[in-house]
């Protein structure tokens, strides 16, 4: 990827849009103070149209088309610090930009747009620092800020990105790849007696010496039934599951993985523990079937729901029709959350533009009792890259809930499932891009039926 892919991006988003754009880049987020920051990481929509990874810089596209680059030129004390960075035209060549302003001439830029009777079209802000300096510079509330963004411009900005490139998809690969070794190391390095927090410190340590670094925060757990669990403290025992659900991303681009294994702590799966992996595995090679084109995500999740409901039935777990009990939403006991969402620049791609990347026009309809947590919806097309993550989670309280309730009681069989309290979960997700016919598992392969598992696990 070049300067002309960024012009040209540029150039298509200025064309769906009247008025300029304005697209801020990040900057460092303090721990405390200033200097002492978090990782810096671009905004994605920074990164996927003007392509630049450093912190302090903007970009108008002006009415005409132009875009310039806004940044605060080096001090000497900056220089001493941070060592020399390329020049604001340097980075303005890079990206393909037409000139370069200071960033105190910004805000009169923006008051000069207005005057002329321009709207400078902007996304929703997801960042406090973001929302404080876009309402100083549209000089209005906080709360202006909040509700008068762009519509059309979040739309656009989703029309593009939606659709991932050939190049795109093989970033996401590269970042794939990476995955792998991590998931290799961990498969090694899972056993009785160690620490969540050793494991996860294996897997991102492969991931720094690849130069790829987390693109959520890792989930390594022996409570694999806690859906976002990002504590590493307990030790491992015989019989336990380990969930993995891990993703990273690399520079230059920073397009990521996101990647879930659920392996056995003492190297192999107890029978139970055996039954139900396998379900969940054919709800997941049957979601991955279902993806294709012209078919909505929807189905997608319709189609792994069947597939546990059915296993479960086959356990005992559940009973009645497969059909009625998806339609009622009883299977969300143990499969509450979707089917899975996009992937591309970020981990959940787009999702900070609401609903406008999971339904088209944004418009996400009121949902049916199984699907409230369906993230994503709308028909699938070639060149979306999405996740397919089914599971299966033991929750001791919400089982104890539903059974007080007796909620779905027609459809679950509590006595059964309460057996299973303190199995913890499963799930299993790979990355897929939608192709002309079908779809396509992404990266290279990385252990997942439970046979393969064991197998890597016994060395
Ligand atoms: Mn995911």
């Amino acid at each position: 990827m070049n300067s002309t892919i960024f012009r040209e991006r540029r150039t298509r988003l200025h064309r769906s849009i009247d008025g300029a754009i304005f697209l801020p880049g990040l900057h460092i987020a303090p721990r405390n103070y200033e200097k002492n920051g978090y990782p810096f990481r671009q905004d994605s929509h920074f990164l996927y149209f003007v392509g630049l990874s450093y912190p302090g810089l903007a970009t108008l596209i002006r009415p005409d088309g132009t875009s310039c680059l806004y940044g605060t030129p080096q001090t000497d004390n900056d220089i001493v610090w941070e060592g020399k960075r390329p020049t604001l035209d340097a980075l303005a060549w890079a990206g393909g930009l037409d000139d370069v302003r200071t960033m105190d001439q910004l805000e009169s830029d923006i008051r000069d747009l207005a005057s002329t009777g321009e709207t400078a079209h902007y996304l929703p802000p997801y960042r406090h620092d973001i929302l404080a300096w876009e309402s100083a510079l549209f000089q209005c509330s906080v709360k202006q800020i909040q509700s008068g963004f762009s519509t059309k411009l979040a739309e656009a900005v989703v029309q593009q990105r939606i659709q991932k490139s050939d190049e795109e998809v093989a970033q996401i690969e590269k970042a794939i790849a990476v995955s792998k070794q991590m998931y290799d190391r961990a498969f090694a390095a899972v056993a009785p007696g160690r620490f969540e927090y050793e494991i996860m410190g294996a897997m991102v340590g492969v991931a720094e010496s690849n130069q790829a670094s987390n693109a959520f925060l890792p989930i390594v757990t022996r409570h694999g039934e806690v859906l976002h669990n990002n504590r590493y403290d307990h030790m491992l025992k015989d019989g336990d599951l380990v969930l993995i659900d891990t993703g990273v991303e690399l520079p230059p681009y920073y397009y990521g993985s996101d990647i879930t294994r659920t392996v056995p702590a003492n190297g192999r799966f107890s029978p139970r523990q055996q039954e139900v992996y396998d379900i969940v595995l054919d709800a997941q090679l049957r979601a991955i079937e279902t993806a294709t084109p012209e078919r909505s995500n929807k189905e997608v999740h319709l189609a792994a729901a069947h597939a546990i409901v059915n296993g479960l039935k086959a356990m005992n777990l559940m009973k009645g029709d497969t059909e009625e009990a998806v339609q009622a939403g009883a299977h969300t006991l143990l499969f509450p959350h979707g089917i899975g969402h996009m992937l591309g620049l970020d981990s959940h791609d787009m999702e900070d533009l609401g609903d406008f990347v999971a339904y088209p026009n944004g418009k996400k309809p009121a949902p049916a009792p199984g699907l409230q947590n369906l993230r994503l919806g709308r028909k699938l097309e070639p060149g979306f890259v999405v996740t397919v993550e089914p599971g299966i989670y033991f929750i001791p309280e919400l089982i104890d809930r539903w059974r007080a309730d007796r909620k779905h009681e027609a459809f679950i069989n509590f006595e059964e499932v309460n057996k299973f309290r303190t199995f913890g979960g499963i799930r299993i997700e790979d990355d897929i891009v939608i192709t002309d016919t079908g779809s396509r598992v992404l990266g290279p392969p990385i252990a997942k039926s439970a046979a393969e598992i064991q197998q890597q696990m016994a060395g």
